[in-house]
């Protein structure tokens, strides 16, 4: 009945072009429609960073027992893993299946140590970006600090050299060309959470817009 009712939802929404063959549509959440399996479109505010590898650096630091700092090749040196996973931008576009490679969040969560009070995470990135998430969704197994995929390193407008990667979330929440995580007692609303984005960004409740 379910798997019905959500084809015909989806039949709606795709307008009778045809889904792609082999594609579950439950996998696609309310309002979503798939790009084109070669595109992989771009959003962002400002200009692309001109990133000098050699003086960049991550730091975590705020409500955590040890802050940490790392430089590039550092942060290549730790443990990685690959995630299988689907993407939703709240613009309506959605990619399945892509491979993301990066340090597992839980790699760095267990370095720094969050102290109690650490409840919520802000994301800073180039030119002022932030954008931020509850501790308890960032500690979750699919969650990365993001620098390839597909297999390949990303390019400069998707991130490279480093994007948070919260694949729960709708897709603004992975923050392109982060430099650093700050643990917080208290959230502090990012920059399209100040602009009108809801902050809870869940796909599958369609939390959009305030
Ligand atoms: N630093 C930064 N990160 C950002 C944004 C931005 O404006 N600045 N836009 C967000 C939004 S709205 C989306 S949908 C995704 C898009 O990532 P992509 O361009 O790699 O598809 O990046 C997110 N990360
Ligand atoms: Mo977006």
């Amino acid at each position: 009945m379910r798997r019905r009712s959500y084809t015909r939802q989806m039949a709606f929404l795709f307008k009778g072009k045809r889904l792609p063959e082999g594609v579950d549509p439950a996998r696609i959440p309310p309002g979503q429609t798939l790009t084109a399996p070669e595109r992989w479109p771009l959003l962002h505010f400002g200009p692309v960073p001109k990133t000098d590898i050699a003086k960049w650096e991550f730091k975590v630091f705020g409500a955590v027992e040890h802050e940490l700092t790392l430089d590039y090749g550092e942060l290549r040196a730790l443990p990685s893993k690959d995630v299988m996973a689907d993407i939703h931008c709240v613009t309506g576009w959605s990619r399945l299946g892509d491979n993301w490679t990066g340090v597992p969040i839980r790699e760095i969560l267990d370095r720094v140590k969050p102290k109690p009070v650490a409840k919520y995470v802000n994301a800073h990135c180039e030119y002022g970006y932030t954008t931020s998430v509850p501790l308890s969704v960032l500690d979750s197994e699919e969650n990365l600090l993001c620098y390839a995929w597909n297999g390949q390193d990303l390019t400069p407008e998707h991130g490279w050299p480093l994007r948070l990667f919260v694949p729960s979330k709708y897709f603004w929440k992975s923050a392109k060309w982060l430099r650093g995580l700050e643990f917080m007692d208290r959230n502090r609303l990012g920059f399209w959470e100040q602009r009108g984005y809801h902050d809870e960004a869940d796909p599958w409740k369609e939390t959009r817009y305030w």
